[in-house]
């Protein structure tokens, strides 16, 4: 591990390899490990600190390696523990640490633990979530892909709950045995040397009214009553004392619950990777779509930076291996509009208070899928979602648009090394489809105003500068409509950041056209009246 002082990671820089579509290093058209570690120099070029890898387990990859069947080896499709072991070093020596996922809300139905616990009676019986019901399953609710959330198992006779695919059968959190088996495991890997641990959906574990069969009031038992307490004894068992660098992912959790699982005094976790930004642009279901209303978007960040404020810690990210690409969502990937619009978005983000999460090829502006018809996707959640509406009488056309715009598939396309017709990413076929490769790392990586650049340029000032990681932050103009202004403060210092979050020039208010040194910029040249189409500035006042 590296040597780090207390609470390193509040100046880091994470970056996100999905490492299916990361880098392919045998031609078989899948990323895998050694591709990534002939991509470290890229990495540390970059200047990033930490790299999360997306599941490497060996999985049946239902949901592509979130469904986990073992969980101390790596899948054949992405090398070996050797492999891994190489990365971890290599990745050291460049400066860099590695994070990985955790995934243990519910395992793949191929675990060992799941296939032993379909016998009654079997030692791991209790491992999981069963219930009988001679009428059906016991509540008929909908879980997070928009299927049925109990599964029937013929084997054991019973029905099992899963908040995800069927193939992805929860864990019975309340079972001790359980919990010790998973802070094992995790041991052992903090043991081997990673320096993080992303813990998929981790707010989700803890379903009473499931276990003891009491009336469900909620369909997703977000935050319930035992998760605080299980997070602390994972942290006592596992964390204490190694000084690893730890986020939650939490669907619908709240500033309030983010700070009790943030406050260091606690003893659970550093951030967390909350929602409620991203779901500004859908009414209830993910495929009803709305535009994006920028004060909502702006209210919502500023609420989370004052909700979690000084006691706990963000995450600060655009987008992940679930989230559509952020130039195409909320910036403009038309050729006019696409560079600038993607510096602009990041600018804004990576200013705000915490630490901040780039997902692979986020630095390049890459851009949505673009697919048009559905045997292009491969995600599973996209393909049911499809069958689904459209069972139900939505127009095909219409629903073919709600993946176009919100696939999970828009963001796990192959990164864009270079041009070529496969990207540089394989010399095989690529498991998912490749377009636009116009938008590449070979043609930015030298380029001065890439938008590659920007974002080193953007890392190198949060590292340089006290005032991006601790500075107090305060929104301006919080009503506007087009304009994104900020604050940050650090006793002396203060910095203004000015961003056009739209195609039409804006005029910058008389009160913030103050006296500075532009610390980064989208254009050669400021007019001291308006911010041009998605301009930014980062401004130290005087
Ligand atoms: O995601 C959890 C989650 O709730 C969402 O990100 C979800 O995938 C999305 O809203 C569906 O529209 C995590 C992983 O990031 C995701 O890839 C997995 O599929 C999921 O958990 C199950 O492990
Ligand atoms: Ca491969």
């Amino acid at each position: 591990m590296l040597n780090r002082v207390p609470q390193w990671w509040k100046n880091a820089v994470v970056y996100q390899i999905y490492p299916r579509s990361f880098a392919d290093s045998n031609g078989d058209g899948i990323g895998d490990l050694r591709g990534i570690i002939g991509k470290l120099d890229y990495l540390a070029d970059l200047g990033v600190d930490v790299l999360w890898l997306s599941p490497i387990y060996p999985s049946p990859q239902c949901d592509t390696g979130y469904d986990i069947s073992d969980y101390c080896d790596i899948d054949p499709v992405f090398g070996t523990l050797a492999d891994f072991d190489e990365l971890l070093a290599r990745a050291h020596a460049r400066g860099m640490g590695i994070m990985i996922d955790i995934v243990i809300n519910h395992t793949s139905d191929q675990h060992p633990w799941f296939q032993q616990s379909r016998t009654t009676g079997s030692d791991k019986a209790d491992w999981y979530l069963w219930r009988s019901g001679e009428d059906g399953p016991p509540y008929p609710t909908r879980n997070i892909f928009g299927e049925p959330s109990w599964a029937f198992d013929e084997q054991r006779g019973q029905y099992y709950f899963h908040i995800f695919a069927p193939q992805q059968p929860d864990l019975n959190w309340e079972n001790p045995q359980v919990r010790q088996a998973l802070h094992k495991m995790m041991n052992w890997w903090a043991d081997r040397g990673v320096d993080g641990f992303r813990f998929d959906v981790i707010n989700l574990i803890s379903k009473p009214h499931l276990i003891h069969h009491t009336p469900a009031t909620v369909t997703t038992p977000v935050d319930g009553p035992q998760v605080h307490q299980w997070l602390q004894e994972l942290h006592t068992e596992v964390l204490r004392g190694r000084n690893l660098i730890t986020v939650g992912e939490m669907p619908g959790t709240t500033p309030e619950e983010a700070t009790r699982y943030t406050d260091p005094q606690r003893g659970e976790i550093d951030m967390v990777f909350q929602f409620e930004h991203v779901d500004l642009d859908s009414r209830g279901s993910k495929w009803d779509l709305k535009p994006l209303y920028l004060p909502e978007l702006k209210h919502s960040l500023a609420r989370w930076q004052h909700g979690v404020g000084e006691r706990g810690w963000n995450s600060l990210y655009w987008m992940n291996h679930d989230q559509p690409r952020i130039v195409s969502r909320w910036g403009d990937d038309s050729d006019e509009h696409r560079e600038n619009s993607a510096k602009t978005l990041a600018t804004v983000l990576h200013l705000h208070r915490g630490t901040p999460y780039i997902y692979q090829g986020e630095e390049l502006g890459m851009v949505n899928a673009g697919f048009d018809r559905l045997e292009q996707y491969r995600d599973l959640e996209s393909i049911e979602a499809y069958e689904r509406e459209v069972a139900a009488g939505r127009d095909p056309e219409d629903m073919l648009h709600a993946l176009r715009v919100k696939s999970r598939d828009n963001a796990r396309t192959p990164m864009h090394w270079d041009a070529s017709p496969q990207a540089g990413f394989t010399t095989g076929v690529p498991w998912l489809e490749i377009q636009r490769t116009d938008i590449n790392v070979a043609d930015q990586l030298d380029e001065p105003n890439s938008v590659l650049a920007h974002y080193r340029r953007l890392i190198a000032l949060r590292h340089d500068h006290a005032v991006v990681c601790e500075g107090v932050f305060d929104l301006l103009y919080p009503e506007h409509e087009q304009l994104w202004a900020l604050t940050r403060t650090l006793g002396e210092e203060r910095w203004l950041v000015l961003a056009n979050i739209s195609t039409t020039p804006v005029a910058i208010p008389d009160e913030l056209r103050l006296a500075g040194h532009l610390l980064l910029g989208t254009h050669d040249e400021q007019d001291p009246a308006q911010l041009a189409a998605w301009e930014s500035r980062v401004i130290r006042l005087v």
